[in-house]
């Protein structure tokens, strides 16, 4: 079987954003794939995080990896700091990169404007996800359009890695998907809904209730002019809802479209509403199950447990490689 890898970081609450792009791609490929799936909270930690706060978005987006449908007999779920070859390895892949294409990472560039102190731990986010990924010799990995670069850095460090020391590293390919791999914030559609936006209303949270999702989707921007029409460039705010609403309903934009000819925002906005809230309800009664069960530990526990026998494997022998003296 071929293996997929992928993770999400326990920043904040999860968004639609990360269903569309990442996790919904996560339920589809398990069957097919020898998936791992973890929550990546060493990443989580490269800008600061409360520790109780960290501690419950840890377990909230481990019960939404099974709310959603990823199925704990099928795929490892596991939490990043749980399997410590991912620091091991991160290490690695750090001293393998410049600091040149570091510094052109548009995440970091992104992250660290306008900030008087940038933590280093953002500028060595890539080479930490180039380790996540290697360590399992995963052939795909399923992300959103923002992570594409950080992917790119990944193939380069297993190259550079493979080029310098021998045959060692799978070079992974990403899986993006085509419709809504760049969900956008609702209140700007320049730019990327982000679960750690300090603006509520610019995301939906996977976990809002039916009302909030419903005032978000009302008092979401739209352009000045009519019509349904997806058109990204001229009209980006209602493109932005028409793929979000595709997405849910499980249909096309062009059968989006199609529906809503001639009618206005209004209608269709309310609309969009019903079609998030009917996604995400089950979803929602799935993981307050989840949750009160206390299931979550074991699953975790087992996850980890799979995903370090593969990343100790790859950890020694890239040690090994580099000529890192073993004790005896
Ligand atoms: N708006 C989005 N549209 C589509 N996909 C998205 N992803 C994130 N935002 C969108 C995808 O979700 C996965 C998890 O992302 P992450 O937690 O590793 O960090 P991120 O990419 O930086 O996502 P966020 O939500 O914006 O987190 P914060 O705010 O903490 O930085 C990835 O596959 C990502 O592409």
């Amino acid at each position: 079987k071929l293996r997929v890898l992928s993770g999400i970081q326990s920043s904040g609450r999860l968004t639609i954003g990360n269903y569309i792009g990442a996790m919904k791609n996560f339920v589809e490929l398990q069957d097919e794939y020898d998936s791992y799936y973890m929550i990546a909270d060493l990443h989580a930690v490269t800008v600061p995080q409360d520790p109780a706060d960290l501690r419950e978005q840890t377990e909230m987006v481990a019960a939404l990896y099974a709310a959603v449908g990823i199925d704990p007999a099928k795929a490892a779920i596991f939490v990043q700091s749980h399997v410590h070859q991912h620091a091991e390895l991160g290490w690695l892949m750090t001293t393998l990169s410049y600091m040149g294409e570091l510094e052109r990472m548009t995440q970091f560039k992104d992250k660290s404007a306008g900030k008087d102190a940038v933590g280093a731990g953002l500028f060595v986010y890539p080479p930490l996800m180039a380790a996540d990924i290697l360590l399992y010799q995963a052939h795909l990995v399923p992300v959103g359009d923002d992570q594409k670069q950080h992917l790119e850095l990944t193939r380069d460090l297993a190259g550079r890695f493979n080029h310098r020391y021998g045959e060692t590293f799978r070079v992974p390919e990403p899986f993006i998907p085509k419709s809504g791999a760049r969900i956008m914030s609702l209140d700007d559609a320049s730019n990327k809904m982000s679960k750690s936006s300090p603006l509520a209303g610019s995301y939906i949270a996977m976990l809002d209730e039916p009302d909030v999702i419903r005032k978000k989707i009302a008092r979401a921007k739209t352009d000045t002019g009519m019509g349904i029409v997806f058109d990204p460039q001229n009209k980006p705010e209602i493109s932005n809802l028409m793929t979000i609403y595709a997405s849910c309903a499980g249909i096309t934009l062009d059968e989006v479209q199609a529906r809503y000819e001639g009618q206005g925002y209004g209608a269709f906005k309310k609309d969009l509403a019903e079609q998030v809230v009917a996604m995400l309800e089950p979803m929602q009664k799935k993981y307050a199950e989840i949750r009160s069960s206390g299931a979550i530990h074991d699953i975790l526990r087992d996850g980890a447990e799979k995903a370090a026998s593969i990343a100790e494997k790859t950890i020694r022998q890239v040690k090994e490689t580099m000529g890192f003296l073993s004790p005896r």
